[in-house]
């Protein structure tokens, strides 16, 4: 089976009508959309998807601004999925992110980065279950 990953396309990108434009960049890259919706998750939610962050000087405004407004969730299938979004989506910080990347083409400063991927096969299981149920995830 194809490799799964989850990428968020987080407040900003939403808010700025970006989701066509980023789909279709994961799209011509050959990946293919297996799940989707549009959600808004309090804070507390973030503060628990964030856990590892927990303590550090910015992680209130990054649960304050994931829970800012509405997010496009999605899974992606495909080789080689989860280093692929990575790889697209730049560097975490929009200043350091290439400027072909994701971030580095639409990211404004942290924490409005405009995308999430996860960042390994575990992470792309454990947060794919917290959105999705099985049978809301299509293989076509
Ligand atoms: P990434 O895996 O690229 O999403 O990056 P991290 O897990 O290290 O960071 C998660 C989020 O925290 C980033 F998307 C933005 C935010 N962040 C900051 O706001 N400031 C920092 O110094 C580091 C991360």
């Amino acid at each position: 089976m194809a490799e799964k990953t989850l990428i968020i396309y987080k407040p900003d990108a939403v808010r700025r009508n970006l989701i066509g434009e980023i789909t279709a960049l994961f799209q011509d890259r050959g990946m293919k959309m297996v799940a989707a919706k549009l959600g808004w998750y309090p804070s507390e939610f973030w503060e628990e998807f964030y856990a590892e962050h927990k303590g550090k000087d910015f992680f209130e405004r990054l649960v304050n601004y994931m829970s800012s407004g509405p997010i496009f969730i999605t899974v992606w299938s495909g080789d080689n999925a989860i280093a692929i979004a990575r790889q697209m989506a730049g560097a975490t910080d929009p200043l350091e992110a290439a400027p072909g990347s994701i971030r580095g083409r639409y990211g404004l400063c942290m924490p409005m980065n405009t995308v999430h991927c996860s960042d390994s096969i575990e992470a792309a299981e454990r947060e794919i279950a917290l959105f999705f149920k099985d049978d809301e995830i299509f293989e076509w």
